[in-house]
């Protein structure tokens, strides 16, 4: 076994040259593409994406320009949740490949000036994680069962819930266990499936353990985690019912709670403690921007992702003011702000924007309304500048940078996400945003399986055979490809410092209703036309890029962006 112990330094190193200021932390403006392991590239032929795939591919991620990976959880795990439902924190899912070829994937990354984040999932295990089969065997009230939250029914004979509350993918947030004797017994609490039991963050002993799976993947190398529902770990230890006809609770009995602090100033003194400081990025749902940034603040995570960027509108107001919201709540704590449009639980933006309702909302995905896939295509390369030139990190969902737009046509048989069938269907969950990437050739898989003559289907065998004109190997070199697009995108990054600094500040521009254009430092502005008519461009040196061609010297299309050296 090879261990790579020389993660890329703070802010230069083996990652110079990807335009990084010397003084300026990698993580304040990188770009984060996310790996969804399963879905990326099959390196050996049995139809599931996996970590000799993704180390084939180095070469074209280092291409494309990103300065980091963040792989969704590849640990061992029964799928219950796509991985998110771990059964063993420190090694590595069979089917995604073994340690060592971990090890070598971050070697082989760090040769390359990228970063490997790993996805830790700290509210819940698999219920085959030995600590949960401990607690199952286990008497009530026993220390093993401490680990989580085993609590008595309610009613006669104990058999309702212990409290109203629901999970996250439908259905109760309790499920009940038969004891070692036979009989019906305590119940435990999963926010999300039962097979994933909530961990009881009230025992020191559950955070001992993670800090200890921390170190286990900073040794290796690892440079970072993203943090998996990182505001519901802390619960209220009473564990009330949740008024339903209130239209918020304060305190709320687990979401957000001011407990939840002190966990991730212990997570961060961890990752400060190794030569090169390791970084956290929190996965945190939470309206209030306030609170949002509470997790931020300088002893605690680096970044979160921005959903209420992703969740907005088309639409320049709405758009205009998160942004200006992101920038003025992450100012006071010293964060940087992030960008985010797609990730593996969301809708496809191409999709979402080639609807009559542009924004994201869990419950109602807007699955099978009326699609114009050109009019959402034309909107993601405008995007696609547009949150590529604001301050701060940026990430990027894999697909994204070939256009792939939502699956939705999947048969039920093949669907696997528990949304789905923890609601009988009536939500078509994530799967639609989690097929197979197309790499080349004409038919399905699209050299998604090595090596070719491997007789597997893809796990989730749906791409759409127009994805042929969606292939890696059918964009590169066609300029006016959604790739291309991207790849000349974060090459611009990388060498204009105004688009690739966090410190480069944001000022709006006046222009036309409907428009929004900001200058990035002193000599870059992004111009984004979300209006329905063409506009005259700002005057300017040159046009650095443009997601359409400019037909009209000077003249933005409808829903086009350009970015813009200014005189
Ligand atoms: O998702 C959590 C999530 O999507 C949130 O809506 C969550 O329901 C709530 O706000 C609490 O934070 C993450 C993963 O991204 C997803 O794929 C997993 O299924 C889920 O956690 C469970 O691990």
């Amino acid at each position: 076994m090879t261990l790579n112990l020389s993660a890329p330094s703070q802010s230069s190193g083996a990652a110079a040259g990807r335009g990084e200021l010397p003084t300026e932390p990698w993580w304040r403006a990188a770009v984060t593409y996310q790996v969804y392991v399963r879905s990326f590239a099959d390196g050996n032929g049995d139809g599931v994406g996996d970590l000799r795939g993704l180390r084939d591919r180095l070469g074209y991620l280092a291409e494309l320009g990103v300065d980091a990976l963040w792989l969704n959880p590849c640990f061992p795990s029964p799928m219950a949740d796509a991985g998110y439902d771990i059964s063993d924190f420190r090694d590595i899912e069979p089917s995604f490949g073994t340690l060592a070829e971990m090890d070598g994937l971050i070697a082989d990354a760090h040769a390359l000036g990228i970063r490997i984040l790993l996805d830790i999932v700290p509210n819940h295990c698999s219920d085959l994680h030995s600590r949960f089969q401990e607690a199952l065997a286990a008497a009530p009230r026993s220390p093993q069962r401490s680990w989580f939250w085993f609590r008595p029914g309610r009613g006669p004979n104990g058999d309702e819930p212990p409290n109203n509350w629901q999970s996250y993918f439908g259905g109760p947030a309790w499920t009940r266990v038969t004891e070692a004797d036979g009989t019906p017994g305590q119940w435990y609490l999963h926010l999300f499936a039962p097979e994933q039991p909530d961990f009881n963050w009230g025992n020191p002993a559950v955070r001992e353990d993670f800090l200890t799976t921390l170190r286990f993947w900073f040794d290796r190398g690892v440079d970072g985690f993203r943090i998996d529902s990182a505001a519901v770990l802390v619960k209220d230890p009473l564990l009330p019912d949740l008024d339903p006809q209130a239209p918020s609770h304060d305190p709320h009995p687990y979401n957000d709670r001011d407990g939840i602090h002190e966990i991730y100033q212990e997570w961060r003194a961890v990752a400060d403690s190794y030569d090169v400081p390791r970084a956290l990025f929190g996965e945190v749902w939470i309206a209030d921007p306030q609170r949002f940034a509470k997790y931020l603040r300088p002893q605690e995570m680096h970044a979160a992702f921005n959903f209420p960027f992703l969740q907005c509108a088309w639409d320049p107001a709405v758009l205009r003011a998160v942004i200006d919201q992101t920038v003025a709540f992450h100012r006071p704590v010293g964060a940087p702000a992030t960008w985010v449009l797609s990730n593996h639980d969301v809708t496809r933006h191409v999709t979402r924007y080639g609807r009559e309702d542009t924004t994201f909302d869990f419950d109602d995905r807007g699955h099978g309304r009326p699609l114009d896939l050109e009019l959402g295509t034309r909107r993601a390369r405008a995007a696609a500048l547009l949150y590529l030139a604001l301050p701060g990190g940026a990430y990027m969902y894999q697909g994204e940078e070939l256009g792939l737009w939502e699956v939705e046509d999947i048969p039920a048989a093949l669907r696997e996400d528990p949304m789905w069938h923890r609601t009988d269907g009536e939500n078509p969950g994530r799967d639609g945003c989690r097929v197979p990437l197309p790499w080349s050739g004409d038919s399905a898989p699209f050299g998604f399986t090595t090596p070719a003559c491997s007789a597997a289907e893809p796990w989730l065998p749906t791409q759409p055979a127009a994805w042929r004109e969606h292939t890696v190997a059918y964009q590169l070199g066609d300029p006016d490809s959604m790739l291309e697009l991207y790849r000349s995108a974060l090459a611009l990054r990388r060498s204009v410092p105004g688009f690739g600094s966090e410190r480069e500040s944001l000022r709006w521009l006046d222009s036309a209703p409907g428009v929004l254009s900001f200058r990035r430092g002193d000599d870059v502005a992004c111009v984004v036309n979300l209006s329905a008519e063409a506009v005259a461009l700002p005057q300017h040196d040159a046009v650095l890029l443009a997601s359409a061609r400019l037909t009209d010297d000077g003249v933005l299309p409808s829903d086009c962006a350009a970015w813009l050296r200014l005189s």
